[in-house]
């Protein structure tokens, strides 16, 4: 099954959106394996944004990213990096359609709410730079279960 790396960023954590974003995730049918609140250290910034290292937007990147704590998770689903792309809507939120996370609570493109893999290459390399293998819980999630 496909996983992707999700994340809010520190205005989405100070806004109180947490709740609503992961809500959104679930309700669609996905499937979280691992989650947590935490401060991005500069050097995990980097890392993380390395392939904007040249871009003049880079050290503002850097500063917004690691000034306050982030929600860090890893979703499971079919097609979950994509559909994720979709709900997130573009990276600018003036383009971001309205329903999409970043078209519905977000204005500029510094502070754009919420982080996603872009492909499957970019998902493994970042679950691997957020998470440890044992903070990823596998289980059965069946809805009828429980109805
Ligand atoms: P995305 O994959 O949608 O997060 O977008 P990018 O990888 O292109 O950009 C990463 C982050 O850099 C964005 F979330 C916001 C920031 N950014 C700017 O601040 N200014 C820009 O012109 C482009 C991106």
């Amino acid at each position: 099954m496909e996983r992707t790396f999700l994340m809010v960023k520190p205005d989405g954590v100070q806004r109180g959106l947490i709740g609503e974003i992961t809500a959104r995730f679930e309700k669609k049918g996905f499937k979280l394996a691992g989650a947590k609140l935490m401060n991005i250290s500069e050097e995990l910034a980097k890392e993380h944004y390395g392939e904007h290292k040249e871009r003049p937007f880079f050290g503002e990147l850097v500063e917004f990213i690691t000034s306050g704590p982030v929600f860090a998770m890893v979703w499971e689903g079919k097609d979950v990096i994509a559909t994720a792309r979709f709900m997130m809507g573009k990276t600018n939120p003036a383009e971001a359609a309205p329903g999409t996370i970043r078209g519905d609570y977000a204005v500029q493109v510094s502070n754009n709410i919420i982080h996603g893999s872009d492909s499957p290459e970019s998902a493994v390399r970042e679950i691997g730079l957020f998470f440890k293998e044992e903070e990823l819980v596998a289980y059965d999630k069946s809805v009828a279960a429980w109805i």
